[in-house]
């Protein structure tokens, strides 16, 4: 059914060894101190505060593929996020995964794409990130993790153990869409292409404008009667706007294109899960960042500067 739900499950992820500077481990916190729940409270949804995931001691029990660092850290990671993000979606509440580095991203939408796959639904990915996270052990530069969640989430090859035996539901790669993207290494950039995946780049959200843009990821949402997962990460801001992350790349959004595209995602009814990920609470300027990743939050969740039905070019709301 298409009622939206009205309960928010908050769960914080304090992962930070996919990333190479130290910091977002700090990122559920700050999004606390800013408010999160207090905010999806006046939105009138019912909010739970799950604390924070821990993980079981890490134990090197299998082969580890070249080209990732701390691969046996983030397997932890993802095998119990994964589980848990699919008994919350599960619990019919709408998941926040509060990171922690984007690695995250491969247990959240791992866990969540396990419930939707079996309520018969396609799910699709939403990444709203400077970057396109889509390299495999083959193609990436630094080693990092972060850096291929979207490609693990879609299947590629080269990170195959990383589930074990849970069950991994990958979303083809028609199902996923970037958003803002402006830094791909080269290897990655090649994938891409042979993988045919939808990239809404700076320079496309320069030419067309993030409403126009949006609205093309909510029309293919729409058509397969599939619900959105967003995975947010921070540094798809500008860095005027968003300090507190660790891999700032300049040419981002503008304070204003960010809140549109969560106005428009509100109005689409379609989200079911969110990740805010990669906020570093140590480099950031007094807490700006944290304040600003909690006010879009506020946006994707109903959040409105007047109480009035923004009128023509808008997505209808879901009937
Ligand atoms: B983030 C880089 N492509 O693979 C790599 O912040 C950067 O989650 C990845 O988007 C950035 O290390 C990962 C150079
Ligand atoms: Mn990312
Ligand atoms: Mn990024
Ligand atoms: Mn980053």
């Amino acid at each position: 059914d298409n009622s939206r739900p009205s309960r928010i499950a908050l769960l914080g992820v304090p992962i930070e060894i996919g990333a190479s500077q130290a910091g977002p481990l700090m990122g559920p916190d700050a999004l606390r101190t800013a408010g999160i729940a207090r905010l999806l409270e006046q939105l009138d949804f019912q909010v739970d505060d799950h604390g924070n995931l821990a993980i079981p001691a890490v134990v090197a029990d299998g082969p580890v593929p070249a080209n990732t660092r701390f691969y046996d850290e983030v397997k932890t990671w993802t095998r119990a996020l994964s589980e848990r993000a699919y008994w919350l979606a599960h619990s019919g509440a709408i998941p926040i995964f509060m990171g922690g580095d984007h690695s995250l991203s491969m247990g959240s939408i791992n866990g969540v794409a396990r419930y939707w796959q079996e309520k018969g639904r396609p799910l699709f990915a939403l990444w709203v990130d400077a970057h396109a996270d889509y390299n495999t052990p083959a193609t990436t530069i630094t080693g990092n993790m972060h850096g291929m969640s979207a490609a693990f989430l879609c299947g590629e090859a080269g990170l195959d153990d990383l589930l074990g035996g849970l069950p991994r539901a990958s979303i083809p790669p028609d199902q996923l869409d970037l958003i803002g993207t402006r830094s791909v290494d080269p290897l990655e950039r090649k994938l891409l292409r042979q993988r045919n995946v939808a990239i809404s780049d700076m320079r496309q959200i320069d030419e067309f404008g993030v409403a126009v843009l949006t609205r093309r990821v909510i029309e293919r949402v729409r058509a397969k009667n599939g619900v959105l997962h967003v995975s947010f990460d921070v540094d798809f801001l500008d860095p005027a706007v968003a300090p507190g992350v660790g891999t700032t790349v300049p040419g981002g959004a503008t304070y204003r294109e960010a809140h549109l595209i969560m106005e428009l995602l509100h109005d689409s009814g379609l989200v079911r899960s969110l990740d805010i990920v990669e906020l570093n609470p140590f480099l950031d300027e007094r807490g700006r960042t944290a304040r600003v990743a909690v006010e879009l939050i506020g946006s994707l969740f109903g959040l409105q500067i007047t109480d009035r039905q923004t009128p023509s070019n808008a997505v209808l709301p879901e009937m």
